[in-house]
């Protein structure tokens, strides 16, 4: 027994004197005093040889020794986290770190993001919706009726499964789930993804993004509709930018005009961009129509609205002369990375 205690106490301090510079070394005192053949295993084997009225004491013994080396392995792999980036790894810390290439903003989304800003200004609140729609909200409830040519199968993504849904045609669907909870007055803008099932070449695409606006209050005119697009012309594409409104047809809304505005290349004179027109369309607006107000149980009689809505590709086009839709969705790096630094 005397030998035992003394093998014990060799142990100890063996523990005591042992350092571990990594992970390994730790492994290997684990393995060496705590391991299924480890020394305190076999310390512990040592029990059967001690005489009856012994055992209690030599219990307690090689229960401290177990102790002993479990809180060495501790102390050993807490030193290790502490110290072990500073001083112990392999690691050369005077090396340069790999360059972490920040990506860019899609040019929809600094477009897009632009335009948010300026509806801000005005007191323009931004709402979303689903991009999966039921045919009231995106359709029936915009004056679209049953048999409109914008709800032939030609152009609308129905769900097969159920074709009372669909992809979103517009983002009008937000517009119209906003006048259903909210009464006037009601100033929002709306940014989206939109779908229509068109053959995509230069000039179309299976989707695209818009952005739409609505103002719903007493005593809204064309007049405000006409000084709200043109703050926003004029702080997206300059103070030299002129506009014009032609008359057009919406369902949705009454009068409805389209507005272009003077060329961004060459300013009115005439160029390819413009068609040497000096003018180029960019967005469809009017008045709501009463019969939409109605529909959500808004009294025509009391209130009255603008809306317009645009394509964010459109704009983007304008600003950046991007003349292929299909680079917005190819996501290659030498188009994306053009617009480095753009917010
Ligand atoms: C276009 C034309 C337009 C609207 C969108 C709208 C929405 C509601 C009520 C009335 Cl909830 N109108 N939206 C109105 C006129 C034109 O978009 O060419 N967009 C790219």
């Amino acid at each position: 027994m005397e030998e035992l205690l003394k093998q014990i106490e060799a142990y100890k301090q063996e523990i005591t004197a042992f350092t571990a510079q990594n992970a390994d070394e730790v492994e290997a005192f684990r393995i060496k005093y705590l391991g299924t053949k480890g020394i305190v295993k076999n310390v512990m084997g040592e029990m059967k040889n001690v005489p009856g009225e012994n055992r209690k004491e030599f219990g307690l013994i090689l229960n401290a020794f177990k102790v002993f080396a479990e809180e060495r392995f501790e102390a050993l792999k807490e030193s290790l986290t502490a110290t072990d980036t500073t001083t112990t790894s392999n690691i050369d810390w005077s090396l340069p770190g790999d360059p972490i290439s920040a990506g860019t903003r899609h040019p929809l989304s600094v477009v897009r993001n632009q335009m948010v800003a300026i509806f801000k200004r005005l007191g323009f609140a931004v709402a979303e919706g689903p991009e999966i729609e039921d045919d009231w909200h995106n359709f029936t409830a915009l004056n679209l009726p049953e048999n409109h040519p914008a709800r032939d199968m030609q152009d609308t993504f129905y769900v097969n499964q159920n074709p009372d849904y669909l992809l979103r045609t517009h983002t009008s669907s937000v517009q119209a789930r906003i006048m259903e909870k909210q009464k006037p007055p009601i100033r929002i803008i709306c940014p989206g993804r939109v779908y229509r099932n068109e053959t995509i070449s230069a000039r179309a695409h299976c989707f695209f993004h818009q952005v739409e606006g609505l103002y719903v209050d007493e005593n809204v005119s064309f007049a405000d509709l006409k000084q709200t697009l043109y703050f926003f012309v004029q702080e997206m594409f300059g103070k030299d930018a002129k506009i014009r409104f032609r008359p057009s047809y919406f369902p949705f809304t009454e009068p409805s005009a389209e507005m272009d505005i003077s060329c961004t290349v060459c300013g009115g004179t005439g160029c390819s961009l413009c068609k040497h027109t000096g003018w180029v369309e960019i967005l469809g607006c009017g008045m709501v129509h009463p019969k939409m107000l109605d529909n959500f149980g808004i009294d025509s009689n009391e209130y009255t609205g603008f809306a317009f809505g645009m394509g964010i590709e459109r704009i983007c086009q304008l600003k950046f002369r991007v003349n292929d839709l299909r680079l917005y969705s190819q996501n290659d790096v030498r188009f994306l990375r053009q617009f480095t630094g753009a917010v």
